[in-house]
């Protein structure tokens, strides 16, 4: 990093640089976490390993007032949450309307732009905490529906806490709901959010920018999630160890191989900006020698992380060939009772609606002195235009 003048000099961006998907190139700061190669995702400064046993509304608490609420704070911000959790009235004819072989992220999508038309106060804070209070029934109606499980569903408590209110909404037999309740509230807490440049977050903060609205940002932001580089690479892991059903090491890296042979990637494994293996993905193999290190998936799992590295290590054009996020989450949904990994990336973007919220309203409410950053609008050279340096 050089001067120039009283600026700091951050990059010195080249020829190089085009057409890498903006790869490290600097588009400016984030208030509710950043990454590093080494250590992974920390939110408003605490590393995540430290946050594995807040509660989701802690961790939301957190994004938005970057401090960790004490026992009051904690108390009133649930009772405010509570309150604004119930559903506007039409959001279940919607959804009944939906193509029930379309794909969950694509209804999770529809839902929130939905739950905008129904009702939108314009405010972005206000636009962004209705939505995250609303996302647990939001999640259970979509499996409701779309598994054709419409009558008789639970009326929402919204008293409860998130997590409990989608286990509610989907009745689930007493005796998976506390695996299945501390499951998905671990998987909440390691996904809310990843710094300011991740695809979805980056995608919604970008059509923030042009004043749409929350609804219609974060709609847009799952679009970007369900990619199978990004968000749907969940699904994909836990598909995959179902079609390999073996923990056997040998017979793991014949598959392994047999699929990079055929060019498709090894989903869980690979990230833009860590270079370890990701402390997501540590906290979640933990979590599973824990509470299910019998269970055939995350055996398969756990030779993957083995075998995985190495081969993939081989290629030396893979910068990080170490396990991303995705690689458990998969193992530990299907443990907890939820066997259909279609539905997988909707917990992801159940997850990240509290950091891209967060981001959106710092984007909007609190950036430029309050201004705001302006309309996105990176600059594209013409095919075969002269290359310049632009002022
Ligand atoms: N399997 C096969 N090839 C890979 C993998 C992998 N796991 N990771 C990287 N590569 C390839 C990559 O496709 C690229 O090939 P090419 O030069 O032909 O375009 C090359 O290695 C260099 O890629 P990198 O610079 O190491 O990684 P990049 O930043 O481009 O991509 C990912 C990052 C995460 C998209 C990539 O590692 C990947 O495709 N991983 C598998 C999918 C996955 O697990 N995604 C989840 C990421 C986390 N999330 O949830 O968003
Ligand atoms: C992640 O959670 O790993 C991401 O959203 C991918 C990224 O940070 O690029």
């Amino acid at each position: 990093m050089g001067n120039m003048g009283e600026e700091k000099v951050l990059c010195e961006v080249t020829e190089k640089h085009l057409n890498t998907g903006l790869r490290g190139i600097p588009v400016g700061t984030c208030r509710t976490s950043f990454v590093t190669p080494t250590e992974g995702v920390h939110y408003c400064g605490y590393p995540i390993r430290e946050l594995v046993n807040f509660s989701p509304e802690e961790i939301i608490y957190l994004l938005f007032n970057k401090e960790l609420p004490n026992d009051e704070q904690s108390r009133e911000f649930k009772e405010d949450l509570s309150s604004r959790g119930g559903i506007p009235s039409g959001l279940t004819n919607v959804l009944k309307t939906l193509p029930k072989d379309g794909h969950p992220m694509d209804w999770l999508s529809v839902g929130i732009h939905t739950l905008g038309m129904l009702e939108t106060t314009g405010n972005w804070k206000e636009d962004a905490l209705n939505l995250i209070a609303r996302m647990p029934r939001l999640m259970g109606l979509i499996f409701r529906i779309r598994e054709g499980r419409e009558s008789n569903i639970p009326e929402d408590d919204t008293g409860k806490s998130l997590v409990q209110r989608f286990v509610n909404t989907l009745e689930v037999d007493d005796a998976k709901r506390d695996i299945m309740e501390r499951i998905v509230s671990t998987y909440l807490v390691l996904h809310m959010d990843h710094g300011g440049g991740n695809l979805s977050t980056f995608a919604g903060k970008a059509i923030a920018s042009g004043k749409a609205t929350v609804y219609s940002s974060i709609a847009g932001a799952m679009n970007a999630l369900s990619g199978p580089l990004h968000g749907r690479a969940n699904q994909s892991c836990l598909e995959f160890v179902l079609r390999i059903g073996t923990s056997d090491e040998v017979e793991v890296e014949n598959f392994v191989r047999k699929e990079l042979e055929e060019g498709r990637p090894i989903f869980g494994f690979g990230h833009a900006v860590l270079s370890v293996e990701d402390p997501r993905a540590t906290v979640q193999f933990d979590l599973g020698e824990e509470i299910c290190p019998d269970d055939d998936n995350f055996k398969t799992i756990r030779t993957l992380r083995k075998v995985a590295p190495r081969v993939l290590g081989e290629n030396k054009k893979i910068r990080n060939p170490n396990a991303n996020v995705d690689i458990a989450s998969g193992a530990l949904l299907h443990h907890a009772g939820l066997k259909d990994p279609t539905y997988y990336t909707t917990f992801f973007g159940w997850a990240r609606v509290a950091g891209i919220g967060a981001q959106i309203v710092d984007e909007r409410d609190t950036l430029r002195s309050g201004k705001g950053i302006p309309i996105y609008r990176p600059k594209y050279f013409a095919e075969g235009q002269e290359l310049r340096h632009i002022e």
